[in-house]
């Protein structure tokens, strides 16, 4: 998949000229934000639409695989995740992974079609000797070809130099919610923690993959505040993950009221059209939605999707149905770097 150069492709330009042009902006308000979100839904996903077919080939979707380096016992305690030590989930913990058990799972996620390796680790913050680990295990897998991702945490400047130095192409660290739900959601960090760990990433020369969870009770408003603090970064993250909470027992979050469906498809296009050039993932929580669902996010610009059959800790959708589901599409898996 790659992004289109200039505005001549496909067909469907002639719907509107005006969309097609979509600039890049950074200057969004959050009313601006909030009306593009509440938008009648047809009117949202054609704009969606218009704005996916202009920068990119709506056919490749991105395949990205996870794997959790490090599990569990963490000191944090965001009330979605099954790995804060706060909370019982039943979860086995786990030290550090060796570089060879990691570079292994990466040469398996190669022949699995991804182009994009992400490495998670159940910490609040890592040490510098963490990092350096992590960076080992970076260029080993980067060697292999595939673009790799860390979500370790937060991150000094001086840690991020370190991982950029070794090849690091993205760094995931997410909003997860609006300013405001935030503090409903965690405490032992803040807002302004992330975002400085979001500068430190970009400072250092490394993409940056930021985005947050649907589904966690917040309102719509809550929703246009998450998407217009992802649309102000200036540069916009380059991929900007939207992951639908999955409800993990023994978390606070266990057995919250399940999100109107349509409101997530509203979240990915309204995504797309705020950050026209951006990677948009359909992210977590895919196990649970219908395929029908999953074809309205894609077709409202979502373009990646975790492969496999775990994300960090919790099951994903199954990679044969997957491939499936693409090809029942038209899609198929990307077999280049996006961006
Ligand atoms: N510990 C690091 C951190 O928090 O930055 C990295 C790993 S953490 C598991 C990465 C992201 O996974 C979180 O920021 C959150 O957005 C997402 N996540 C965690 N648990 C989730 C869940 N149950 N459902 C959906 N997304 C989840
Ligand atoms: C992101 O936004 N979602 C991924 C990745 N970045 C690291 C993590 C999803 C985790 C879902 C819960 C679990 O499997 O533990
Ligand atoms: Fe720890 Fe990250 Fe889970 Fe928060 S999201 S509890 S920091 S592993």
């Amino acid at each position: 998949m790659g992004q289109k150069d200039g505005p001549a492709y496909n067909t469907t330009r002639s719907t509107s000229a005006q969309m097609d042009d979509e600039p890049i902006r950074h200057d969004w308000a959050l009313a601006e934000v909030a009306d593009v979100l509440g938008r009648p839904f047809h009117d949202l996903l054609a704009r969606a639409q218009a704005v996916h077919r202009n920068r990119f080939d709506t056919t490749e979707v991105e395949g990205a695989v996870l794997l959790s380096i490090k599990t569990g016992g963490c000191p944090e305690d965001c009330a979605y995740c099954p790995q804060s030590s706060r909370y019982q989930t039943g979860l086995q913990a786990q030290g550090l992974l060796s570089t060879e058990f990691i570079v292994a799972a990466a040469k398996s996620a190669k022949e699995a079609g991804a182009t994009r390796f992400c490495m998670g680790a159940a910490w609040r913050a890592p040490t510098d000797r963490q990092v350096e680990a992590v960076a080992s295990a970076v260029g080993e897998v980067g060697a292999l070809g595939l673009e790799t991702c860390a979500t370790l945490g937060m991150l000094s400047s001086a840690q991020a130099e370190v991982l950029a130095k070794a090849g690091l192409d993205y760094y995931n660290h997410n909003l997860d919610t609006s300013p405001e739900f935030y503090g409903e959601i965690i405490t032992t960090r803040t807002y302004q923690d992330r975002l400085e760990t979001l500068a430190n990433v970009r400072q250092a020369g490394v993409r940056v993959c930021c985005g947050g969870i649907v589904g966690m009770g917040e309102t719509r408003a809550d929703r246009a505040g998450l998407l217009h603090q992802l649309a102000i970064l200036d540069p916009h993250p380059e991929s900007v993950p939207i992951n639908l909470l999955v409800r993990v027992p023994g978390t606070p979050l266990g057995d919250v009221e399940e999100l109107d469906a349509l409101e997530l498809v509203r979240t990915v296009a309204a995504a797309r059209i705020l950050m026209p050039g951006s990677v948009v993932r359909l992210s977590a929580g895919r196990a649970s939605m219908s395929d029908e669902l999953q074809a309205l996010c894609l077709h409202a610009g979502a373009n990646s999707i975790f492969l496999g059959d775990t994300l960090l800790t919790t099951p994903n959708a199954d990679e044969s149905h997957d491939h499936q589901l693409l090809g029942r599409l038209g899609s198929r898996l990307a077999a280049q770097p996006v961006l």
